[in-house]
């Protein structure tokens, strides 16, 4: 048996995924909202079709609808591997898109986003999979595959900033960034010596966010202490990445997730 894993209707949110003998690998609030109009607070959130406030800068809801909406569960089986596999689909109008969601669970965590364009003009999406991973204590760990990488930091005190990442990531304040960057991301978690490894296909965006201490304890459904039990990272096609398909094209979002008790 691999292990186990949970997963709602409600925005096809992936709540859990515990591989057999690794604590649970994917960070959820104990103050999470299941409730219409919510998001989750922790798993992996869909954002589609726009991130934060979308490319025009005054788009709503926060990350867009599809973590709002109930998708559609179109399969659900075990494969000769015994991997579990769940596949769901969302259809929207406005953007005329359709997307459909493949999740495979297994002692790996496979997830894949497939977005179509259904009407019959040009249309440009963001999107990203906003997982929170679950560590020991964030102050603690050190997120490698980065360096090098130019990013736009959302938590700079006068707005937004251009820098590049130097050497390895690590949590001392809150981390919002948007790097650009295909590569594959590693965190390592010496308190729960683990190591998670986050690698992607079609993402030209990786968003790192801890909020620390003042956001988690302004967020209602984020526990004040628990900024220090998690990390997202994020892998998306936001800002200068968002995605342009023409009508009938598509597009493949990929996320490949493992976890090792030393060195993926
Ligand atoms: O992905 C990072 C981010 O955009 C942060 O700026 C923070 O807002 C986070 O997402 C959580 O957003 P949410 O709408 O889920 O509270």
């Amino acid at each position: 048996m691999w292990g186990t894993g949970a997963i709602y209707d409600h925005g096809a949110q992936l709540v859990e995924w515990t591989p057999a003998g690794h604590p649970g690998v994917l960070f959820l609030s104990r103050h999470a909202r299941f409730e219409p109009g919510s998001a989750i607070r922790g798993g992996v959130p869909i954002v589609l079709p726009w991130f934060g406030a979308g490319l025009s800068g005054d788009r709503t809801p926060a990350h867009g609808f599809a973590r709002l909406s109930t998708w559609q569960l179109v399969a659900e089986h075990a494969d000769a591997g015994g991997d579990a596999e769940v596949a769901y689909t969302l259809s929207s109008d406005e953007p005329r898109l359709r997307a459909d969601y493949r999740v495979i669970l297994g002692r790996d965590l496979r997830v894949r986003l497939t977005v179509e364009n259904t009407g019959d003009e040009s249309v440009r999406f963001e999107e990203a999979l906003h997982t929170y991973l679950a560590v020991g204590d964030a102050t603690r760990i050190n997120l490698t595959g980065l360096d090098g990488a130019e990013y736009l930091d959302q938590a700079a005190p006068g707005g937004l900033v251009r820098a590049r990442q130097q050497g390895d990531v690590s949590i001392t304040s809150e981390v919002d960034r948007i790097y650009d960057s295909t590569a594959a991301v590693t965190i390592v978690d010496p308190s729960l010596q683990r190591t998670i490894e986050v690698s992607k296909r079609g993402s030209a965006s990786t968003i790192v966010w801890n909020p620390w201490r003042e956001k988690a304890a302004a967020l209602a459904d984020f526990g004040d202490d628990e900024w220090r039990r998690m990390v997202c990272v994020e892998s998306g096609n936001v800002r200068d990445a968002a995605v342009t398909l023409v009508p009938g094209q598509r597009h493949t979002l990929e996320v490949l997730i493992s976890v090792c008790a030393t060195v993926c």
